[in-house]
């Protein structure tokens, strides 16, 4: 039986790619850190299914012990302080999880199974930050943007670096923002069809923002961990982007959320300078084509289905169904 390690297995992909791997026959077993109260929230439908270990990116000898253990022949290394706006508030933080993390990862690799391990590195859109060419490609030169942006750079190259120095089988997916009704709340899209769905259900009145006009090339989650899964089942390790090729605003994502329920945005949205960031990424638009050409995978949730689908999600929440939201691929 195929075996594979997911660090952030706690958080939105995390519990996808999970989902994803059983499908697949998988055995599967996810690193989490120890805290005062679980969070197994987005797993909790799983927790029979999987098999958990306690260790930290943080702790080197926690991720050598649990390679030891499971004897993985995948890892998918998701866990990061993935938030942009705390990374200006925590940015030695999010170094350590999100860049030295990383190289954590592929040391415990390299000691204990370089040969047999394939590894599949998180990395972001964020990197391209000012773009320097419209739409991003595996090749468009990054411009980081954030503390964050600069941490999964390191990561990208740390990867590529483990691979080109050891002849390690290490992949890094470049992907764009990918979204669901499982993703965390401070995010834009969840903020946005939560606060429409609490607006709806007249629990509040208002949903206060920061820049609407930036845009972004977003995409679902389910079908996002599908190319995760497909960037190690290939012969030759490589790095693809992951998009849909389309772009929208975050002012259209408010347009589209509040038609879903009725409601005329403008009425309800509040511009609040608190949301705008040090720093922006004005417009990202990736180009799958590799990816569609090498791999075969294209997204099949569009963007309009997507924030339909979260909207729905909230408010089916909201009116007590706690469990909407976590059906197969939803
Ligand atoms: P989430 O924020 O939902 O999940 C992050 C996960 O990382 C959580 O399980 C969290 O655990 C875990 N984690 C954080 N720090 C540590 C640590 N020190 N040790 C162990 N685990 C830790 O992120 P997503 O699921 O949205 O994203 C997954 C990955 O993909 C991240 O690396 C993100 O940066 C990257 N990415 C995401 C994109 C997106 O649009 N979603 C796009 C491109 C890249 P806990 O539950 O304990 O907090
Ligand atoms: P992003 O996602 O920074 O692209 O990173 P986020 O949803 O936080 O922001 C997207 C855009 O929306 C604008 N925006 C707001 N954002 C938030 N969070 N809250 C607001 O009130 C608000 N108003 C406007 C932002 O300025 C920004 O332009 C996500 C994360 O998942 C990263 O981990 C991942 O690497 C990238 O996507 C690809």
């Amino acid at each position: 039986m195929k075996k594979a390690l997911i660090t952030g297995i706690t958080g939105q992909d995390g519990s996808y790619l999970a989902e994803f791997l059983l499908t697949k026959g998988y055995e599967v077993h996810g690193i989490v850190r120890r805290s005062s109260t679980e969070n197994f929230e987005r797993i909790g439908h799983l927790t029979d299914k999987i098999h958990l270990h306690q260790a930290d990116l943080l702790d080197q000898l926690s991720l050598i012990d649990v390679l030891k253990e499971v004897n993985p022949g995948e890892v998918y290394n998701l866990a990061a302080q993935s938030f942009v706006p705390t990374s200006w508030k925590q940015p030695v933080l999010t170094g350590e999880f999100t860049a030295m993390g990383v190289t954590r990862m592929l040391e415990a690799i390299k000691l204990l199974g370089r040969d047999r391990i394939r590894f599949y590195q998180a990395s972001s859109s964020e990197m391209f930050g000012k773009v320097q060419a419209v739409p991003q490609t595996e090749t468009t030169p990054f411009y980081p943007r954030s503390p964050y942006g600069v941490a999964k750079l390191y990561g990208h190259w740390i990867t590529i670096n483990y691979r080109e120095s050891y002849n390690m089988y290490c992949v890094s997916g470049i992907l764009f923002n990918h979204e669901s009704e499982r993703r965390g709340k401070e995010f834009v899209t969840r903020k946005v069809s939560d606060g429409v769905a609490r607006i709806k259900l007249g629990m509040t009145n208002e949903l206060r923002l920061g820049n609407l006009d930036a845009k972004r090339d977003w995409g679902h989650a389910a079908d996002y961990v599908r190319a995760m899964w497909m960037m190690l089942q290939q012969a030759e390790p490589d790095d693809y982007v992951i998009s849909t090729g389309e772009t929208h605003s975050v002012q259209e994502l408010v347009e589209i959320a509040f038609d879903c329920v009725g409601l005329n945005w403008k009425k309800h949205v509040v511009l609040d300078p608190a949301f705008i960031r040090p720093a922006e990424v004005d417009l990202l638009i990736g180009d799958p084509a590799k990816a569609n050409k090498n791999l075969g995978w294209k997204p099949e949730i569009s963007f309009p289905e997507l924030v339909r689908r979260m909207v729905l999600s909230d408010l089916a929440k909201l009116r007590g169904n706690a469990h909407a939201g976590y059906a197969k691929a939803a």
